[in-house]
């Protein structure tokens, strides 16, 4: 029996959801401390040189990126398999994973979910009208028009849920949280694809945890989780006034 790794990351990020649903499939334990980036302590910055979540910690080992994590732990853990074996197939699951983590991740997250909620609730800023209306009208439909094309109408991409399925979806998730819903009308496939992986036993056990933190204050998220039952480690990282971060992302 290994020793459950640690987390470091916040239930509302789609790249530290990403690794926990791989984790969770691949029934691998583990500790989570549930902080925002922008709070995060020296020794954040040490363990995460661009200050960013999710960072996996096994042991003496440090890991960024959300997908060298999950890389490392399908290495470390084979089955069930999350990424496909055929070159082309791993290849193209490669892809899709990376056009989720950084186109989906440039408008839903930075252009969307931050501005509409990091920036009014932590920053105590106007989030930027323009920004949000061109990532919802124009930049997220071109990107849904593409998933359109390469998502499967019945299951999962390759078969099996995998690291490109959890990533795509995972972005949605944070879609939803600031109103954004997939028009099933125009892309059908992609609309019922992420219903599909949300539904998933791994995705709905972080629910209600990332709803509570969703209504909680940042200074408060680490408690409320800890009483609704997230398995939260014993020390936190996140305990500095909130600073913005240091890739430039406006
Ligand atoms: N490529 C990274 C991106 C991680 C990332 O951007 N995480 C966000 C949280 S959703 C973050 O830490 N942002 C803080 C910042 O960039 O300052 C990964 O896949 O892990």
């Amino acid at each position: 029996m290994r020793e459950p790794v640690t987390i470091l990351g916040n239930y509302l990020s789609p790249y530290v959801r990403k690794v926990l649903v791989c984790l969770q499939l691949k029934g691998i334990d583990y500790r989570i401390d549930p902080f925002a980036p922008f709070i995060g302590d020296e020794t954040f910055s040490r363990l995460s040189p661009l200050r960013r979540i999710p960072v996996l910690i096994d042991g003496d080992f440090v890991l960024n990126d959300s997908t060298v994590i999950c890389e490392y732990l399908e290495d470390l853990q084979p089955t069930p398999a999350l990424y496909p074996a055929a070159p082309r197939d791993r290849a193209r699951a490669r892809w899709l994973e990376e056009f989720a983590d950084s186109r989906l991740g440039e408008v839903i997250v930075w252009r969307m979910f931050y501005q509409l909620g990091v920036k009014r609730y932590l920053f105590n800023e106007t989030p930027d009208e323009e920004v949000v209306r061109k990532a919802r009208e124009e930049e997220l439909p071109e990107a849904l028009d593409y998933l359109e094309a390469q998502l499967p109408a019945q299951g999962f991409l390759f078969g099996e849920v995998g690291a490109a399925d959890i990533a795509i979806a995972a972005f949605f998730r944070n879609a939803a949280f600031v109103r954004y819903q997939i028009d099933a009308a125009l892309w059908p496939r992609t609309a019922a694809f992420v219903e599909r992986a949300l539904a998933l036993p791994a995705f709905r056990a972080l629910a209600a945890f990332e709803e509570k933190t969703l209504r909680t204050p940042v200074a408060q998220q680490r408690e409320v989780l800890i009483e609704l039952g997230a398995p939260v480690t014993a020390n936190t990282l996140g305990n500095i006034a909130p600073r913005r971060g240091i890739m430039k992302v406006e």
